[in-house]
């Protein structure tokens, strides 16, 4: 299968494409390195140097023999896009093209037009160069449960049911974002719901809870290989962060109370949710909403875990709470529902003390590149 990976630089995107590759698939990534430069920009480069996407293509071809197409551009430029599409013809394309950091879009009026730019013009271009190059393609399209928020009720997996004044019909799921960013994918997932009703495209959109990793068999062939993996406050989520600043000697930064549940998944299954979502298309003017985790845990008890597994490795593991530099419920509900994927084969790995154990380890090599600058909340809302 042909498959197209929008975002291929990305801490996902460049597992995801060299995930698919091993697998005998024809793939082709496309970035214009936005993270890069807005790491640059905002002093939150990944722990570890990573080539850019053409030379991590030829170590990876070296190291495993399959090739990965790599093409240099800007998803927002339409006509770039559209000769993207034209040329290769995508089966499936994968879309994780978006500036992903929550703190980033919410740090001042630039990062806010900018991420609301990016992220919608994007979606509207992936829409538009399917519908004109490739109708039958299967978009499959990262969206996030921040979407939902944290409502009282339980969560549904996408839509929900509602009857009113004797009459039912089925709607999306009400979505209340905590941050721009997370905003931005509300609006995707309705522009992409209207052009399934139009055009009758083919989507999947993968509600995916925050993941941690920084292992999988393709990035474990060669040190140069490794996802890009952060830990400051832009673009590091929570996991990876208290990994790291145990490594470091730094308290663990708990926001505000630490009762935030959100649901969590380790990079290797993202890379499954991807590949099922793949192998299974839907059916022409079907949308089909996934909630895209494995677990659900409060902060307090992730940095639980996190000082647990530095214990047995001999580290002395401090948990701070912090005042929450964001607004956010800090005691909620939290019931979503997540079988979909279940239900298409994911064989979830869990987080043991092993798994974070084996993360510590890795990052200790990388202890003399941490700068401890990055750590601390920089943005608030
Ligand atoms: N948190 C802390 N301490 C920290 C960092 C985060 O307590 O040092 C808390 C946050 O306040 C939040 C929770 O941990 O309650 C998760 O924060 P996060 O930074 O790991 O995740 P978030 O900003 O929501 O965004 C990340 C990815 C985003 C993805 C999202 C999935 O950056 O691209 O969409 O996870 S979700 O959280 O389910 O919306």
């Amino acid at each position: 299968m042909r498959v197209l990976i929008l975002g291929g630089d990305g801490y996902l995107g460049w597992p995801t494409a060299m995930h698919l590759a091993a697998r005998s698939q024809d793939v082709m990534v496309v970035d214009n390195y936005l993270r890069r430069t807005i790491a640059i920009q905002t002093r939150s480069e990944a722990l570890i140097t990573n080539p850019d996407l053409e030379q991590r293509a030829e170590i990876f071809q070296a190291a495993s023999g399959k090739r990965i197409k790599t093409r240099i551009g800007d998803c927002t430029d339409f006509a770039f896009l559209d000769s993207v599409f034209r040329e290769f013809k995508p089966e499936a394309v994968v879309h994780y093209a978006e500036q992903p950091s929550a703190p980033y879009s919410i740090r001042g009026y630039t990062e806010a037009e900018l991420t609301l730019r990016n992220n919608l013009t994007t979606t509207l271009n992936v829409l538009w160069a399917i519908q004109k190059q490739a109708p039958d393609c299967h978009l499959v399209k990262l969206g996030t449960m921040g979407e939902y928020g944290t409502p009282n009720i339980d969560i549904e997996e996408g839509w929900i049911e509602i009857e009113h004044k004797g009459r039912k019909d089925r709607f999306l799921f009400p979505r209340q974002a905590g941050s721009l960013y997370h905003t931005t994918k509300i609006l995707d997932t309705d522009l992409i719901w209207f052009y399934v009703r139009m055009s009758k495209l083919r989507v999947t959109d993968l509600m995916q809870g925050p993941v941690y990793g920084l292992s999988t068999p393709e990035a474990d062939l060669d040190e140069r290989l490794a996802p890009n993996f952060h830990y400051d406050d832009i673009f590091g989520t929570v996991v990876n962060r208290f990994l790291v600043q145990a490594v470091a000697g730094e308290p663990l930064t708990v926001y505000g109370k630490g009762g935030q549940i959100r649901g969590y998944l380790n990079l290797l299954d993202t890379l499954q949710c991807v590949q099922l979502a793949v192998d299974s298309p839907t059916k022409p003017g079907e949308l089909r909403v996934l909630n895209q985790f494995t677990e659900c845990f409060s902060v307090n008890n992730l940095a639980d875990r996190v000082q647990k597994a530095g214990k047995s490795l001999g580290l002395r593991v401090e948990i701070e709470h912090v005042a929450n530099p964001r607004k956010e419920a800090e005691e909620h509900y939290y019931n979503p529902a997540h079988s979909g994927l279940l239900d298409l084969g994911l064989k979830p790995h869990y987080m043991d003390e092993s798994v974070l154990a084996a993360m510590l380890e890795r990052i200790m090599l990388y202890r003399k590149n941490i700068d401890i600058a990055k750590i601390r909340p920089r943005v608030r809302w």
